[in-house]
Parts: structure tokens; sequence; C-alpha cells
């Protein structure tokens, strides 16, 4: 693929299939291209679905000098263009989700990408407390979708844990969640409809149909559970941001951020019987995950959907600088709804039995415990059923491209 885009880069117009290849340079010379000479290099362009970012824009360059007409560039533009087609591709299916966040950067990336995607359809949007207070989520919330031009309704839920509790984290993402860049300005309004009743009137009218992206603590999820388990029953999956996966916790050296929020209600959906797909932290830290200044920069250049979602990670950034050293930060829920949306995204699961660590007076509070059906435990504890799968290995190749192509659609 990468030697037929070079050929391309390097060959005169009109397209003729020669050889002659010569390397990365621009076409020396672009003689005026007849119409159905455009037709056919708009058709051949649109083929070049395995194009990286760097030869993309060789490409735009040679549109550029090749031909002049403006509304046939823009048409080229405009078309989709899938970087890395096995991880950034569409499913083809159409499919409903709610998104239940606690709205933060991340989150708000992740929000970006589900508008964006041609496969998704947000019947809604679910907030809770978690990074930010649950009226903060509902105006972050409500900002993201009136950025990316959707209009699904905002729904308010849980103002604390299921036990009552408010349990206090540090607020990495600034005081707003968005960055502290003064984003935050929707002329919307939250629905006057209960986030839990939303879940559930949601589910009713589409039984079986109904994926919930979970990318906060699990307590509106829980709370849905408990009031109507049987209507619950017909969700088609949850998949949860959430746990440490296999690795270290950012909550505590064990548990991650969202399960301790709320570790109970964590547990109420673990033992619900709906199937369960995790992406935990372990996934969202890897390397290729996380996006560096530099590609937080380019994010930031582009159009206004990408502007305010490179804005609102300003203060993670500026954190995992000052306490941490690095120049990167880990977009989690942008990692966990790239492996909603992209089904070629994730290589590898594992179907385990989980359980979370609930008891507030434990150290492991918040830890989520994966048995494994293929390990013989020394403690003789046979896993015969299992409860989530556990996404072990995504592919990362071209991931911030992918990610930042589709939000600038
Ligand atoms: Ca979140």
């Amino acid at each position: 693929m990468t030697a037929l885009i070079l050929m391309l880069c390097s060959m005169e117009y009109p397209v003729k299939a020669e050889a002659g290849i010569s390397g990365k340079n621009q076409p020396k010379s672009a003689p005026a291209a007849e119409e159905n000479d455009i037709d056919q290099y708009i058709e051949l362009h649109l083929h070049l679905d395995g194009a990286i970012t760097q030869e993309r824009q060789l490409l735009a360059n040679a549109v550029d000098a090749a031909f002049t007409s403006a509304e046939v560039k823009a048409s080229i533009r405009s078309q989709p263009v899938i970087d890395h087609p096995s991880a950034g591709m569409p499913s083809g299916e159409n499919r409903r989700i709610i998104i239940d966040t606690d709205t933060a950067g991340d989150d708000a990336l992740a929000i970006l990408m589900a508008a964006k995607s041609p496969d998704i359809t947000i019947e809604g949007v679910t907030v809770l407390q978690g990074n930010v207070s649950l009226e903060q989520a509902a105006d972050n919330a409500l900002m993201t979708l009136e950025t990316a031009g959707c209009d699904a309704e905002v729904c308010l839920g849980a103002a604390t844990a299921l036990d009552g509790v408010k349990r206090k984290t540090f607020s990495v993402y600034g005081t707003d969640g968005m960055g502290d860049k003064g984003l935050i300005h929707p002329s919307g309004k939250p629905s006057d409809k209960d986030a839990v009743d939303f879940i559930l009137e949601t589910v009713e009218k589409y039984p079986d149909e109904i994926e919930i992206a979970s990318i906060g603590p699990a307590t509106n999820i829980a709370n849905a559970i408990l009031k109507d388990p049987e209507t619950m029953s017909h969700v088609k999956r949850i998949w949860s941001m959430g746990t440490a996966g296999l690795g270290p916790g950012n909550a505590t050296p064990v548990a991650e951020f969202n399960v301790y929020k709320d570790a109970m209600a964590y547990n109420v959906m673990l033992d619900s019987g709906i199937d369960i797909t995790i992406v935990g932290l372990d996934i969202c830290d890897k390397d290729g995950a996380v996006f560096d200044s530099n590609q937080l920069s380019d994010m930031e250049n582009g159009n206004h959907v990408q502007r305010y979602a490179a804005l609102s990670f300003s203060k993670l950034l500026e954190f995992r600088r000052e306490t941490r050293g690095i120049d990167n930060v880990n977009a989690c829920d942008a990692v966990f709804m790239a492996a909603l949306i992209w089904p070629g995204f994730v290589v590898d699961t594992l179907d385990c039995q989980a359980s979370c660590i609930a008891h507030d007076d434990c150290e492991a509070f918040g830890e989520v415990i994966f048995y494994r059906p293929d390990i013989a435990y020394d403690s003789g504890r046979i896993v015969e059923n299992t409860n989530v799968t556990l996404v072990t290995e995504v592919d990362l190749d071209h991931f911030f491209e992918n990610v930042n192509i589709l939000i600038a659609k």
C-alpha cells in the first residue's frame, strides 16, 4: 500500500499506471486534468484506505498541485480515510448506545468519537459524579454534544455512590474537568428525566439492542439494575472502562478510579448476569494509547471539535508533567471507546470471573480480582462460570491518527 501511495505522490497527472517510482517527491509538474481523470483520481484515492497521515498529506499536496478546482479538493478531503483499516474500521452495524459518564476530558473525547462514528446512535447520555460533580458533569456533557452537533439528551443521575459517600479524589482535569480553558458554556439544559428512568425506558423501547458505555462509576447502572433487574436483563451489553485490568491501579496501588468511587455499584453490575466487556487501566496506559504534547498540539490546530478535545486535556498534561515528569496524557475513555466502536481494535480478550472488594474498611477497597478459568489455583477455587470479558490486547498502531481523523469529520 505504501508503495502505491508513493507512486501516486511521485507520478504526474492525469493518472497513468506506469513505472518510475522515485521516492517521496511531490509531483514536479501538474498538467490540467480532464473531468474524467478527476473522477478516476478520486475513485483511486478513496481506495487508499491504508494511507498513514504523512503520506496522506503528500497525497493532498499532490492534489493541490494537480487540480485547481476547490470543489474537487473539498470532495476528496471530505471523504473518510481510515488510517489503519484493521483497527480503525467501523463495524457497519447500526448500534444504539447510552453513554453513562462523569464527564471530564477523556469522557468528552469518547463522546465525540461516538457522536462521529457512522455506526453509533447515541440514544442519550446519563451523567453522575466522579471526576467532577454531577452538575459539572452535566454541563460538560451538554457542551460536548453541542460541539459535536449531536442532540442526544442528557439526564442527571447519581450525586453520590450507592452507600451515600462522596469519596475524595484529586481532580486531575482541572476545576471544571475540562482543562479550565473556559470551554464550558452550554446553551442547552439537562432533561427533566432521571438517568435511571431514562436507561430503563430506553431498554424497554429497544430490548436486547441497547449497549451501555460506562465511562464513570457504575452507580447509575447499579441503581437501574436494583430498580428493575428484569428490564436490565434486556441490555445487550455493558462496556465498562473500569478496573486496573491485569495491572496496577491509579486511585490506590490496586484500585482504578471509577471502581474506587463506587465499588459496591461495580459489584452489583458484575453480579447482574448482563454481558459485560471491560477495558481496564492496563490497556489505557500502554505506549501508543497515550497522547503526547505534540499530538495534542496537532489536534488543537484542527477544527473546533479537535481544538475542544485537545484543550480539555490541558490540566491533565500539566499534572502529569509536574507530578511524574512525563509529557503525555492517558485518554482512558477514548481508548475504551475505540474498543467499542472499532471491532478490529480489540485483538485479544479473556473471559473471567470478576469480583470487586467493596468493604470500606479494607485497604484493597475497589480492587477487582479476575479469576481465570484456564488456571488451577492453589486455593482450590475452580472457575466454572465467567461473568466478564476482559480486553487484554488492542491494536494501537495509528491510534492517535485514527481518533484525530474521526473527530475531525
Ligand atoms: Ca470518565
